[in-house]
Parts: C-alpha cells; structure tokens; sequence
C-alpha cells in the first residue's frame, strides 16, 4: 500500500465514524440539548499557506449540531476571539416567539463583545431536515459555520426509503488573503470584493487545488446502498452546481422541508439554501468526483474554480483517478434555474402545504444594486443593495430590542409597499443609479397573510439574488422571466403544493412571487444572501406585532441578552 492509499483509507476510517444516523443520545424525545460554542482564533491550512482565523471550537467548518424536532436547544457561545464581536444565527429555524435567539447582528441583538458569551435559547417546531448556523456579522460566516441535522420525532418515519448513511456536506469558500485585508479594501474602493482563492466541500478545496490531495474529503459508500447527502450552502458569494459522475440525485427535501421527489443531473445550491439529496450507488465498484462550480451571471466577476470530492466505492482503488461529472456551463442562466420549477412541496396529509389563499397585503419590491454616494471611495461612489432603492442602514442599537421597549429613533416603519417610481425593471435601467438609504421596515399586523413579489432590476449588474427571510417559512407560489405582470401572471401560481422555503433565487431578469402567514411576532430579517450584497444593505426587515392572545406575543429578552 503506498502512502496516499494509507492517507485515504485513515480518512475513510475517519469519514466512516461521521456517518452515523443516530447518534444514541438522540434516541430520547424532546429533550434540551446542550451546546458549547467556544468562538476562537485558530491557525487553519489552506491551499499550501496557514492562516489564523476565527473559528468555533478549532474546526473549519464547526460542529455538525444533531437535533431533533420539538426539542430545545442551548447553546452557550462563548466569544473568545479578544478583537472582535460575533453573533450566530440558526439559518431557517423559525424562532417561534424567540426572536433574541434568532441571531443578526443589529437585528435581533446587539453583537457579543470579546470575553462575553449569551446563550441562545430556542425550540425546533414543525421542521425536519438539514439547516445550517453561522456567524451573522461582518463577514464572520466566512469561517464561523457548520451544518444543523434535524431528525424526525422519535417514531416518525421519513416520506422516502430510509437511507443507509446520512452524509452532511457543507459547501464553503476560502480566501488566502486576510477577510481583514479584503473587507478593508471592499471598503476603501467602493467596488466588489476580492474573489475568493477557493470553494470548499466540508472545509476541504480538493484535487483541482495545489495542496489539497491529501486532505481531500473522500465519501465511502457500498454498492446498492441509498446515502442521504445533507448539503448546506455556507459560501459567502458563490451560487454552487453540485453534480456527482455517473450517479442522478433525487432531492427530497429543501431548506428543512419536504419536497415530492425530483431526480437530477445536477443540483443548484445558493448561499443560504440547504437540501437533502438520494444518491444510490448504483454505477460499478469505482471512484466517482462530486463536483461544486458556480453559476456566474454575464459580467460578474467571481471566483470560477471547482471544489470536489470523492465518492469510493468499498473495493474501488483508490489510487485511480475517479471520473468527473458533467456541470451545466458557467453562465447557463436557464440550468441554474431549472430546479426551482420543479420542486412541489410534499403536501401530504402528514406534511401539508398551508399557503394563503386569501391575502391581507400585496408588497412589490424590486431589487438589484445601485450607487451611493461615498466621497472617500477609490471608485468615488460606494455599490449597494437596493429593495425599493433602498439601501438599509443597520443602526447602532438592535432593531428587535427598540421595537420590544419601544425606544424612538431606530427605525421607521413606512418601507414602501410598491417601488415610488416604475421603469422597465428587467430592460434598459434609468440612467440615474443612485439609491436612498434609511432604516425603513415593513410593519406586518399579527397573522396577517402576505403576497410579496420580488422583481429583479437590470441597474448596474444584473445577477440571481438569493433572498433569505428570517423567522418563518415562504411558499414559492410563482417565478418568471421578465417584469412581473399583475394581472396576468397571478393566474399560474401554484397554490397547492408549491416549495416551502426559507431562500430563493430570484431569477436574473425574473421574479419570484412568495405568500407566508405573518404569525410569528417579531423583527425578521430579510436579505441577499450573497455577503457581499448583504453587506451593502441589500436587506430590510419586518415588524410583526405581537397578537391578541399569550401564546401569540414575543416572550421577553432573557437576562443575558448582550447590550450595545
Ligand atoms: C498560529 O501559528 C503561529 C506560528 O506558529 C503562532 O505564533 C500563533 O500563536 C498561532 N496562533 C494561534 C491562534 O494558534
Ligand atoms: C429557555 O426559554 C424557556 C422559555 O422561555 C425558559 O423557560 C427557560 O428557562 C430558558 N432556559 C434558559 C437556560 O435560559
Ligand atoms: C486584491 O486583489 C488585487 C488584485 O489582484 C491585489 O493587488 C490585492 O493585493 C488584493 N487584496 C487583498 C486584500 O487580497
Ligand atoms: C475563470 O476566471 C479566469 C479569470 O479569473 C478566466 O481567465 C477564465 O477564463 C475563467 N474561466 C471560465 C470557464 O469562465
Ligand atoms: C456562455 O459563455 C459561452 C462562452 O463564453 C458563450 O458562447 C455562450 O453564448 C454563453 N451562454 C449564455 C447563455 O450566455
Ligand atoms: C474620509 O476621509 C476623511 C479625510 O481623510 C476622513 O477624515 C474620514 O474619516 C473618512 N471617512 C470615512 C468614512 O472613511
Ligand atoms: C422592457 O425591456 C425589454 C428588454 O429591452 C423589452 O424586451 C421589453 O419590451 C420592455 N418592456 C416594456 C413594457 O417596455
Ligand atoms: C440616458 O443615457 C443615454 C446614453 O448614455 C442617452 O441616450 C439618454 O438620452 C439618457 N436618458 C435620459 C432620460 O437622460
Ligand atoms: C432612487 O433614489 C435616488 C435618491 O433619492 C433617486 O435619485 C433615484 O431617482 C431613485 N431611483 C429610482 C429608480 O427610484
Ligand atoms: C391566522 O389566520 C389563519 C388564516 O386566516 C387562521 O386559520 C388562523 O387560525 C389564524 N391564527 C391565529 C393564531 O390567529
Ligand atoms: C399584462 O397582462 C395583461 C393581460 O394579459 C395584458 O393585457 C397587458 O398588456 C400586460 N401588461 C404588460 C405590461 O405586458
Ligand atoms: C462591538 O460591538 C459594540 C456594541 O455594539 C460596538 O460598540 C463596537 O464598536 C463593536 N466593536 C467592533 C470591533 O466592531
Ligand atoms: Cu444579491
């Protein structure tokens, strides 16, 4: 045996441990569960170089937190880095009443300074599937990241076969440089940021990178076995094709939802989306990549290299180069959207779809980037992220706290319903790109039910944003190419069973229409999950008030909460 056989087969004894499908201390019922987040500096190699970065208890990608649905869950996070603040967010848990668990920093709390710690205190109700958690403040989810497994009670079965092994893969990026060096200059220019040196699978870039071959991610599986891929989109500007050589992948839940099956060549997993997938290994004894690349929209510049991993086969040799899947092209705009048309949700009698059919409120909001005023940028204007032209300005107390304690002049709750002036959004944009900015929220009353149509403009670099709400889960009801019409477009949507999801893709040049139920009281976050976009104010949030009853209001902040 030589010595990459000796690396590769430690790393599939390593690999094997990780696939487990329930840990034994998940086998009791609705429990609190326990975590300790130590947020630290580490010394990480990538790509031949080492660097320190801050991470959650030493690991690149963090730990992999089991759960599952209807317990509690604490996590004390400890924030030991002595520079800088942090906040995590619980990506798509829906923080029924716990909005001071939910975790955006400015949003639902103020930061935890250096040598502080909070812990975050919340409930899984109704979801199952794969989430994910990270950092939730300047760019901190570059490396303060890792994936959420939820599984059924105890008793419930899955809606599909179930499968042999569950393997959590989440796609990341790296930089070589310092995130300090390159938000500094993303500051002082006023452009996009520095491109990324790499995309990675489980904190690993893999073969196609110099430095990687023997830390590569290799995946063990037997042949006739179904394996459960449990992918969650942690990179920070890259929208990831996923494909895997000779095998299909049958996804068969999005974003912790239940979805009726769809088999695929290939997957598109965005900043901010998660899924479970089926591969069965059912091609002969071998080695087989799986494969990340981005979709990039024409004229965006992005890093464009691909991350792999390796499917093994028990009996391949691991010595031979594994076969490569075929990835759609780059810029193919119509595959990166194809798997949004055709998830359903389930919408089973166990699972159903309750979308609104009758809507309270109707929002159109248009989005897309536009050009602030920024006398000390390099490039004499700042590029931002625009809803309805405006850019959010985050202010320097949280927004959930001043709503809670009704404290005066944070924000304002007159974000308009429509855009203030038309224009042909997906056609030539007016030559005027310049943006408003404020702190200006959408306020929901309790339960209303809400219609919101999110229409992608042509103004200074059309691309597919991936729009994440905080809080609660949308129905995708309708998408489309070119300008949402009215009148017209309404009579397609799919209200029976359309995907249930927490972050879509609105098309490049399209729209996306949502519907969601305004039950959960809170301040809820809403933004392009793409970093840099989010950083830019490409973000604004709802106020939803409390209801009538007790069961219906936002419970008081605890005790620990940090202040400003
Ligand atoms: C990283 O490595 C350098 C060089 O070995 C060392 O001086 C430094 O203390 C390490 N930092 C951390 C956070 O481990
Ligand atoms: C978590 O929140 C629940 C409900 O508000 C509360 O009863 C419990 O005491 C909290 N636990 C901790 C450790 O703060
Ligand atoms: C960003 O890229 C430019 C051009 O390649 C390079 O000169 C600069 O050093 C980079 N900055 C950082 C922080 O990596
Ligand atoms: C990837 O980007 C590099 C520049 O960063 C460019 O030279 C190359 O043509 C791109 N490749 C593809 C397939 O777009
Ligand atoms: C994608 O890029 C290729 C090569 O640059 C080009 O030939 C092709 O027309 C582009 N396709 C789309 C859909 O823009
Ligand atoms: C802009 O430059 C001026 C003069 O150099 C400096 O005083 C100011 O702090 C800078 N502002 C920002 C936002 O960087
Ligand atoms: C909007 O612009 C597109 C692209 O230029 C064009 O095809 C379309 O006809 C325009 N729509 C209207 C209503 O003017
Ligand atoms: C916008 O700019 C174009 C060319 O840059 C010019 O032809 C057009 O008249 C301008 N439109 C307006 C309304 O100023
Ligand atoms: C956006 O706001 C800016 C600043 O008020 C204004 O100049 C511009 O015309 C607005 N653009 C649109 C499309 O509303
Ligand atoms: C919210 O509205 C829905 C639809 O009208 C209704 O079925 C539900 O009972 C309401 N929930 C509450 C808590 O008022
Ligand atoms: C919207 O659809 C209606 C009904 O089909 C049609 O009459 C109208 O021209 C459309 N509007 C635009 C701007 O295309
Ligand atoms: C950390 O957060 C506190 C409280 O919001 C703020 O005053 C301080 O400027 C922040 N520090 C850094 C380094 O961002
Ligand atoms: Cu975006």
């Amino acid at each position: 045996m030589d010595t990459s056989d000796g690396i590769i087969c430690r790393l599939l004894y390593a690999w094997s441990l990780l696939l487990v499908t329930t840990p034994a201390a998940l086998e009791a019922q609705s429990i609190t569960r326990r975590f300790a987040f130590h947020v630290r500096y580490q010394n990480v190699t990538r790509l031949c170089s080492t660097k320190v970065v801050p991470t959650v208890n030493g690991q690149v990608p963090g730990p992999t937190m089991y759960m599952r649905e209807g317990d509690r869950v604490l996590v004390k996070v400890n924030n030991e880095l002595h520079d800088k603040n942090i906040t995590i967010h619980w990506h798509g848990l829906k923080q029924v009443r716990t909005g001071w668990a939910d975790g955006p920093g400015y949003v639902t709390q103020c930061p935890m300074k250096p040598g502080t710690s909070y812990t975050y205190n919340f409930t899984v109700s109704g979801q199952r599937g794969t989430l994910w958690w990270h950092g939730h403040n300047n760019w901190m989810r570059y490396t303060v990241y890792g994936a959420i497994v939820i599984l059924p009670k105890k008793g419930d079965r899955y809606p599909f076969p179930k499968p042999y092994a569950q393997i959590p893969l989440v796609l990341g990026e790296w930089w070589k440089a310092s995130m300090d060096a390159v938000l500094q200059q993303l500051r002082q220019t006023g452009g996009g940021p520095n491109i990324s040196d790499a995309y990675t699978i489980n904190g690993q870039p893999g073969d196609l990178y110099p430095c990687s071959a023997t830390e590569r991610i290799v995946i063990p599986v037997k042949s006739g076995k179904t394996y459960m891929l449990r992918i969650a989109g942690a990179t920070m500007n890259g929208e990831m094709f996923l494909s895997v050589a000779g095998h299909k992948l049958t996804v068969v839940e999005v974003d912790a939802s239940y979805t009726k099956p769809v088999e695929m060549d290939y997957v598109l997993i965005t900043p901010g989306q998660s899924m479970n997938v089926l591969l069965k290994a059912d091609q002969p004894v071998g080695t087989y990549y799986l494969a990340v690349r981005p979709y990039i929209a024409p004229n965006i510049n992005l890093d464009n290299t691909t991350a792999t991993a390796v499917i093994a086969y028990e009996g391949s040799n691991h010595a031979a180069t594994p076969a490569f899947p075929t990835l759609p092209a780059i810029n193919d705009s119509v595959s990166a959207n194809a798997l949004s048309r055709k998830m359903r949700s389930l919408a089973s009698e166990a699972f159903p779809a309750r979308v609104p059919l009758q809507i309270d409120r109707h929002l159109f909001f248009t989005l897309g980037l536009a050009i602030r005023p920024c006398a000390n940028c390099t490039l004499g204007g700042r590029l931002s992220g625009v809803f309805n032209n405006i850019s959010l300005e985050l202010p320097k107390t949280a927004l959930l706290q001043a709503h809670y304690f009704r404290k005066p002049n944070v924000f304002v709750t007159n974000f308009p319903d429509n855009p203030t002036s038309a224009f042909n959004y997906t056609g030539r944009p007016p030559n005027n790109t310049m943006a408003k900015s404020g702190t200006r929220l959408s306020f929901l009353p309790f339960n209303s039910s809400v219609q919101l149509v999110l229409q992608s403009t042509a103004m200074v670099a059309p691309e597919n944003h991936p729009i994440h709400l905080h809080g609660t889960n949308f129905f995708v009801v309708g998408m489309g190419l070119g300008n949402y019409n009215a009148s017209s477009d309404p009579s397609s949507f799919n209200l029976l069973d359309p995907p249930e999801r927490n972050t879509i893709g609105v098309p490049m040049g399209g729209w996306v229409a949502l519907r969601l139920q305004a039950n959960n009281p809170g301040v809820w976050f809403m933004h392009c999950h793409l970093e840099f976009h989010t950083s830019v104010g490409l973000a604004t949030a709802f106020v939803v008030e409390d209801g009538p009853n007790p069961e219906d209001k936002l419970i008081p902040p605890p005790s620990d909460l940090p202040p400003c």
